[in-house]
């Protein structure tokens, strides 16, 4: 009889699984069972498919509250080139234009299912007024495929009423793969090698958070995509606040700690996100920006980012371009704040009054609306320190305030994975005119057949996984799982006859994974405050001091976001020992074990991205952080990828540089620097 610390263990086998049931996943389900009914048809194969999410698809997830807007809609007014700029320039110059191109070129189908399957998306009518989803609906406006024009809120987003959209996408990943092909609540601890292949993947090993049952998997083919990572650095909010962040803390680095762990190559992990949101909510800024066209100030009242405008010269070219790059802008933002001149303030009493010059009173008034819905359907705490507040964004301003670093690759950072490009782009070049006898279609090393995997065989990732290439959104998540899955199955087919065998043993898993239960059971009397015990450290307690060492070590908020070589040296020595504690990690029940597991992953994460800052010796991201002690871009030797491989035995990184390559004409982007 299973109980606690005593497992039953299941073993599967599969074709392929998924690891995660967020946006990636939620496309990859879609278009699997597509391309395995065709499997079926022409080469009589039947693949097996599973999908395993921590928690419940209709909610997991960073979509998990909705979203009020599609950040990635290319529409028939830009071209994927374009927004392979957008990306390049958004992100100081690395990154991927294949992977971008690819994504761009795709999105926009998986717009128009979203549409379809019944998530409300404004429009405008042949007058040019904005109706929102249900109205557009009501009054019989085209539909997005059918040349329905949306509400651009940016030149790539587009308003939605989106309080459900993670269940309409979700609704239609389930229908495709049916009930019994997934399984909910299932932590994926760790992927497992194949015992004939080091560099292949045969399965992976995870627990159920509600039954004392193990899951092992065996899998040719596994997509792994579980989000980014939060909570590695400590939040701004304490105490009352703990908890609340912007990114969802459920996302805790599995994705980068397992792929590293199975030995694919990380890339650009040096790269994190510190949003500019509304203080102490998380709220985000884009509507404001963007839609309602909102001016940010300093505390006596200046608009500094003009003020400023002049500090981004140091950063030619990327400081010149007609958008400034995410991190620039909150560069300028933190020479106000460090020079005491903050508070920062969104102005929101003068946007809203604004939109009165030029809006019909029924479009103000669905703007005002907006402003309470934008957040309610995506960040509902944003509201109640309004309502705590007595703020009406009408008559009182909000603050706004850079928050803690976050790791992702499909918002506006790109740490992640190093995957194989699409096969049909490109062309040869002077410098890649053929590799290993073939024409080159892409730079050397970008593409290996197969999209979205990693340097391991048969391992896939998409959305957050994807290092290199952000700015895909929950739009671009979902086509990156599409794009992943349809390569799933060619990879299945081109290896009918393969048999993974795990290279190790179900009682070493089983060990390993209860180890924490096991170290709870074992020392459980020995002191009689359960919490305090000389021979175990509880998953809350460590998680202070990793964000402590984080915070104080490796640019977090603390120090204004600097750091340098000789502090990042001592976090290196920090995180050794936190290592080495980690292994004592109680478990109390099967929530301390996630827990537990999930801290395991945050390190592993957090040491990527020590190793990956301290390896790049620039500052490429002003604003999101600084080495102090190299205090620049440096365009002639750092305008590479950073890209690095963990070995598991050894414990130990290898970092190396990649050559980057620019296969869009980025030019465009600077020709008439116009202000912003
Ligand atoms: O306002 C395991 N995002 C926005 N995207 C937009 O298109 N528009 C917006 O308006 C967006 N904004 C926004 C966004 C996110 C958040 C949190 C807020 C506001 C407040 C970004 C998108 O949400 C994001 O790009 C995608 O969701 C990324 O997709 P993906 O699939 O890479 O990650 P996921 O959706 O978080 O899913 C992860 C899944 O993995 C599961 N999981 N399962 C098993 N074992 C483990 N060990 C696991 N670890 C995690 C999770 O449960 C989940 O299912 S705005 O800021 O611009
Ligand atoms: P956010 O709400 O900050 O997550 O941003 C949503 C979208 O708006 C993303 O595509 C951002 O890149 C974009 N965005 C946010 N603020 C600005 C700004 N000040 N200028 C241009 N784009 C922005």
């Amino acid at each position: 009889m299973a109980e606690f610390g005593n497992p039953d263990v299941i073993q599967e086998e599969v074709d392929i699984l998924m690891i995660g049931g967020g946006m990636a996943c939620c496309g990859a389900a879609y278009e699997v069972m597509r391309w395995t009914e065709v499997a079926k048809a022409e080469a009589g194969v039947d693949l097996k498919i599973k999908l395993v999410d921590k928690a419940a698809m209709d909610r997991s997830g960073a979509v998990a509250q909705g979203l009020s807007a599609i950040n990635t809609y290319i529409g028939d007014k830009q071209d994927p080139a374009d927004y392979a700029r957008m990306v390049s320039n958004d992100l100081m110059g690395i990154t991927r234009d294949d992977l971008a191109y690819d994504v761009g070129r795709n999105v926009d189908d998986s717009v128009h299912l979203f549409e379809e399957w019944g998530l409300p998306i404004w429009k405008l009518d042949a007058n040019g007024e904005r109706h929102d989803g249900a109205a557009a609906i009501g009054e019989g406006l085209p539909t997005l495929k059918d040349g329905g024009q949306p509400v651009r809120s940016g030149k790539w987003q587009i308003m939605i009423n989106g309080e459900s959209y993670k269940w309409i996408v979700a609704e239609a990943a389930k229908k495709a793969l049916g009930m019994d092909r997934i399984e909910e609540r299932i932590f994926i601890v760790k992927l497992i090698n194949d015992a004939n292949d080091k560099n292949r993947i045969a399965g992976a090993v995870g627990f159920s958070t509600r039954n004392h049952t193990l899951h092992i998997y065996k899998a040719k083919a596994i997509l792994l995509a579980a989000g980014g990572c939060v909570n590695i650095f400590r939040p701004r909010s304490v105490g009352e606040g703990t908890g609340r962040a912007w990114y969802p803390v459920w996302n805790s680095g599995s994705t980068y700690s397992m792929a590293a762990e199975a030995g694919a190559e990380l890339t650009m992990m040096e790269n994190r996100f510190v949003p500019c949101r509304f203080k102490d909510g998380y709220g985000p800024v884009g509507a404001w920006f963007l839609l309602f066209k909102a001016k940010a100030t300093n505390g006596y009242g200046e608009d500094y980012l003009s003020k400023n405008k002049a500090m981004l010269d140091q950063y030619p070219p990327y400081g010149q371009a007609a958008v400034p790059a995410s991190c620039l802008r909150n560069h300028v933002m933190l020479k106000e704040m460090k020079e005491g001149r903050g508070p920062i303030w969104m102005d929101t009493v003068t946007a809203l009054g604004n939109l009165r010059n030029t809006l019909s009173a029924r479009e103000v008034k669905h703007l005002e609306a907006e402003a309470w819905e934008d957040f309610l359907d995506m960040c509902i705490g944003q509201c109640g320190i309004w309502v705590g507040e007595n703020i009406e964004p009408e008559k009182k301003n909000s603050e706004l305030m850079p928050t803690e670093p976050y790791l992702l690759g499909s918002h506006s950072g790109c740490c992640g994975i190093w995957v194989s490009g699409p096969t049909d782009l490109g062309a040869p070049t002077a410098a890649d005119p053929e590799i290993d006898g073939v024409p080159a279609h892409l730079p050397k090393g970008w593409s290996w057949g197969y999209r979205g995997m990693t340097t391991v065989k048969g391992l896939f990732t998409a959305g957050d996984g994807v290092g290199a290439s952000g700015h895909k959104f929950s739009s671009g998540s979902h086509t990156e799982g599409r794009l992943a899955a349809r390569a799933m199955v060619k990879y299945c087919l081109d290896n009918k006859d393969l048999k993974v065998e795990l290279d190790t043993p179900v009682d070493a898993l089983v060990e390993e994974i209860y180890r924490p239960v096991r170290t709870y059971l074992e020392f459980k009397d020995y002191s009689t405050a359960i919490d305090v015990n000389p021979n175990y450290i509880t998953p809350k307690m460590l998680q202070f001091r990793l964000q402590k060492i984080m915070d104080e070590y490796v640019a977090g908020v603390a120090t204004y976001y600097n750091t340098n070589d000789k502090m990042l040296e001592v976090a290196e020595q920090k995180l050794e020992m936190l290592k080495e504690d980690a292994m004592k990690m109680r478990a109390k029940d099967l929530h301390e074990l996630l827990r537990a597991w999930e801290n395991y992953h945050r390190i592993l994460t957090a040491e990527a991205h020590m190793k990956h800052i301290q390896f790049r010796e620039e500052s490429r991201y002003p604003g999101f952080y600084y080495r102090t002690d190299k205090n620049f871009v440096d365009e002639e030797n750092w305008k590479v990828f950073g890209n690095s491989i963990y070995d598991k035995t050894t414990k130990k990184w290898t970092n190396f540089k990649r050559r980057h390559v620019d296969l869009v004409d980025k030019s465009k982007l600077f020709k008439a620097a116009a202000p912003h």
